[in-house]
């Protein structure tokens, strides 16, 4: 296809003020009546034909004002409808299409999930239902009928508020009707039909309006939804108060669904999740899981405002609802747990995911000036820079500036389709700033570098530090423009408190944040009477890549000292990492590895300070990933090197720090039930975190202690983290603990899934046969993503060392699967295809295997759109 681009952007020429739809399910047939209100677009082309899209429909009838239209009077094709002379007035067209839901393994449409009738229309699958001009400038109030077999599917859910059910006379069929009061996008248009269980609840809004919450799940399901329920609740508060968005319809339903290409969906007041993020019990759910149902169910609620009341103009502006939208979880979950802890947690995100596409072929703005095809820019760039951006935003105007540009921009584009220019805008007026510069953090991608060096002048009694700004080129864009950077820093004096920032122009450094607006800049501190440590970037205000001349006494001081528990965290990382580089460099060189002792002292000094909360010592106590030593090594990189330095490094750390390990690890023994709290959680995790590192020093007992610590566990998350200590460091007792964990857990095939990615994990070569017998394997389905998302792009995603095999064995895997899932799925093909984007940075002979495999994908026949643009975009 060719490709769409901003710059050629046209308001539509016909707008479709209502639409009635009248839906008939049945499993392979399902017949929809589209009556469609349209009239001609001021603003668009005079004398304009009527262009709809369509996608795999079976065109039953057209008619026009009531009267069949003559086959002359449009065209249809395989992607639409054409009314060739319409009249030049407001008119109803009413069209007829039948789909068949079981044959839809697209997931895109009306499709079957396990039975249930559901739908997927973000990005382009409303017109998989009808014709209609699907594109998301193209607002209408709409009324769904929707009738079934009510055998079949007793529940039939809309968007909006129910207007009437009831029996259809003479059949054993039922209809339900729904009305949407609020102009949407057809994007966000739903239906649900099934037999479904739910639980459910009343909210009183901010201003005294009550809303009945339903949760929908799969028959005997509903003890797993109460996490996800209380989890609404609070996030429907929490956007009142901080946000001022109240909710506005009567009815507020979640469905969850096992079929589901992405992780949930927005649609107006029927959310639709994959079950993977609404179901949790204490016995099938890790911490991890409860914190993700938490921030997901909120980060779709949110839509309703930052996607649903205010949309996107055309796709180009998806990061409007989505980078935005993620902020608010983001800060969501900041406010309901630990918010230094959900920072870090983020931010290692962003640097696993997001940090290689910004480095790699498929680099992309935050908002893309052209696409081949949308669904492949559902992206970390588009999701977690997007936040950053609006972080930023955050960070440079105050919490008072930023909250006055978003009370702005709901209140002066509620109802409207925008731009990312008019987002801006609102924040520019409301605070009296230009934001044109900013502006090009959605328009350059890349992730900028910034070198910061300090200079203290013991005479002056000042202490200057010099910025430089870089901007590497990436596809398509060879020359860069300097960028704001808001640095947020501090001055750590010598007995560890900050020092005031005055900067020698007579002005505070804002919050302690300086702004880096040019290529270079110095910034000079006055009354500075002792050489202080920089904290830099503090909480990661920026997200740039920043090297420093940060000695390591001055990181462990950091590590000890910083105020900023971020900074604490990372300079703590930050040591990891280097001595991570030059033991890989070793390893590759024959040589003998360096020994670990600044990082063991400030493990050392983090583990003893009781004063700390315990999931941030979790964190500071993690070892970067191999993922994370690849992308600071960024160029020849050999996995194996990296996962041999990195197993030597945890085998080390866990030896020397065994007594305090055992310590802490005795000091956080359960104390009662099961509690998914981040309190509990982060007692939780730090005592799994010492479990990981004492088996990692290779003795018996710390195997020994998995062991016990798998058996004795009454919860998922103590029982999977054993599991997985025991996977990756005991080869003996692996199968024994697999095999009773899937005799326990086989009828649930969310558990399911982490025993396949588990197993994907394993460092060793047997595992690329290990993961071909797992698809042939009575509980993998290649027709469910999650399935396939935990064997094959757990593999791919977080198995260096076996996805780059030297053979290429890894690569062929994967490149195969991606083949055969195409022709059924390709969202899902195309996403696990993006695992290659690093294989550029590989090692000649891995980097020559990579190659090979995408050239292979490329030259196969009937490629999808998605894949072609992956794999076209991975080999420029
Ligand atoms: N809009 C697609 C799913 C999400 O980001 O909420
Ligand atoms: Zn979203």
């Amino acid at each position: 296809p060719q490709p769409v681009r901003l710059g050629d952007y046209r308001p539509p020429d016909w707008l479709v003020d209502t639409v009635h739809l009248d839906v008939r399910l049945h499993p392979t047939a399902a017949r929809i009546v589209a009556r469609l209100a349209l009239r001609p677009n001021p603003e668009g082309r005079e004398g304009s034909p009527i262009v709809l899209d369509g996608d795999e429909l079976n065109l039953k009838s057209v008619t026009l004002d009531g009267a069949p239209l003559a086959g002359s009077a449009y065209v249809a094709t395989s992607t639409g409808l054409t009314l060739l002379a319409p009249p030049q007035r407001a008119l109803t067209l009413e069209i007829e299409t039948v789909v068949d839901p079981s044959a839809n393994t697209r997931l895109m449409g009306l499709y079957r999930s396990s039975g249930t009738y559901c739908t997927q229309c973000e990005a382009e699958g409303f017109r998989r239902i009808t014709y209609f001009p699907d594109r998301p400038d193209v607002l209408a109030v709409y009324t769904t009928r929707i009738e079934a077999e009510r055998d079949e599917a007793p529940v039939l859910l809309g968007n909006g508020n129910p207007v009437e059910a009831g029996a259809v006379e003479d059949t054993s069929r039922h209809y339900a009707v729904w009305h949407d009061p609020w102009p949407k996008p057809s994007y966000l248009f739903a239906l649900v039909g099934g037999k479904l269980d739910r639980i459910t609840e009343d909210f009183v809004t901010a201003t005294g309006k009550t809303v009945e919450l339903g949760i929908y799940v799969e028959p005997g399901k509903t003890a797993r939804a109460g996490y996800a329920m209380d989890a609404l609740k609070r996030a429907m508060r929490w956007d009142e108060e901080a946000f001022g968005c109240e909710y506005d319809l009567d009815v507020f339903n979640i469905v969850a669904v096992a079929d589901f290409n992405m992780g949930a969906m927005e649609n107006k007041g029927l959310n639709i999740f994959n079950d993977k993020y609404v179901l949790a019990s204490p016995e099938t759910a890790t911490d991890a899981d409860y914190a993700n149902i938490e921030a997901i169910i909120a980060h779709e609620y949110f839509h309703n405002w930052t996607g649903n009341r205010i949309t996107c103009r055309d796709w180009f502006q998806l990061c409007l609802k989505e980078g935005l939208t993620v902020f608010r979880d983001q800060e969501f979950s900041s406010d309901q747990r630990s918010r230094p802890v959900k920072r870090i947690a983020d931010v290692r995100l962003l640097k696993g995911h997001q940090f290689p596409e910004d480095s790699g072929p498929l680099a992309h703005p935050v908002r893309p000036s052209s696409y081949r095809e949308i669904n492949n820019f559902y992206t970390a760039t588009v999701y977690e820079k997007g936040a950053e951006v609006v972080r930023m935003l955050k960070t440079v105007l105050g919490d008072e500036g930023f909250r006055a540009g978003m009370d702005l921009y709901l209140d002066r584009h509620d109802g409207d389709a925008a731009t990312v220019e008019d987002f801006l805008a609102c924040f520019a007026d409301a605070n009296g700033i230009d934001l044109t510069q900013f502006a090009l953090w959605y328009a350059q991608s890349g992730t900028p570098r910034l070198a910061v060096s300090g200079h203290w002048d013991e005479a002056a009694r000042s202490y200057r530090l010099d910025v430089a700004q870089t901007l590497p080129p990436t596809p398509g864009q060879s020359e860069k423009l300097p960028m704001v950077i808001p640095l947020a820093i501090g001055l750590v004096g010598p007995d560890g408190r900050d020092l005031p920032l005055a900067l020698d122009d007579g002005s505070n450094a804002e919050r302690g944040v300086l702004l880096v607006t040019k290529p270079r800049q110095s910034f000079v501190f006055r009354d500075v009477p002792h050489r202080p440590v920089p904290s830099l970037n503090r909480g990661f205000s920026a997200p740039v890549k920043l090297s420093s001349d940060l000695s390591t006494a001055d990181l462990l001081f950091l590590a000890r000292h910083d105020s900023d528990p971020f900074n604490r965290f990372d300079a703590t990382q930050t040591l990891a990492l280097s001595h991570l580089l030059e033991a890989t460099s070793a390893v590759r060189a024959g040589g003998e590895q360096p020994a670990p002792d600044a990082l063991v002292e400030a493990l050392a000094a983090t583990l003893g300070d009781t004063s700390l909360d315990p999931a941030f010592v979790a964190q500071a106590l993690s070892i970067p990933s191999e993922a994370d030593v690849a992308r600071e090594i960024g160029e020849d990189v050999d996995p194996d090197a990296i996962h041999a330095a990195r197993t030597r490094l945890r085998h080390a750390v866990g030896e020397a720090l065994a007594p305090a390990l055992e310590a802490v690890y005795a000091r956080h023994a359960p104390t009662g039930n099961y509690s998914p709290d981040a309190a509990s959680a982060g007692r939780r995790a730090l005592r799994n975190t010492c479990l990981d590192l004492l088996a990692a020093g290779g003795t018996a007992k710390g195997i020994a202690r998995a062991q016990a610590h798998f058996g004795a566990a009454d919860n998922m998350t103590d029982r999977f983290f054993a599991l997985a200590v025991l996977a990756h460091a005991a080869p003996d007792a692996r199968e024994d603990a697999l095999a009773a964990f899937h005799r326990q857990f086989r009828a649930d095939p969310l558990v399911v899934d982490k025993w396949l990615a588990l197993q994907a994990q394993i460092a060793e070569p047997q595992t690329l046969e290990r993961v071909r017998d797992l698809t042939g394997h009575a509980d993998f389905d290649w027709s469910n993503p999650n399935r396939v998302r935990a064997l094959i792009g757990t593999f791919a995603g977080l198995n260096p060392t076996q996805f780059h095999r030297a053979d290429g064995a890894g690569h062929d895997l994967v490149a195969g699967a991606v083949m055969d899932i195409d022709g059924r799925n390709p969202q899902l093909a195309a996403r696990l295809l993006a695992a290659f984007k690093s294989w550029r940075s590989l090692e000649p002979v891995r980097r020559a295997s990579a190659e090979a495999a995408l050239r292979r994908v490329a030259g196969k026949p009937s490629l999808s759109p998605d894949v072609t643009d992956i794999v076209s975009r991975s080999l420029d």
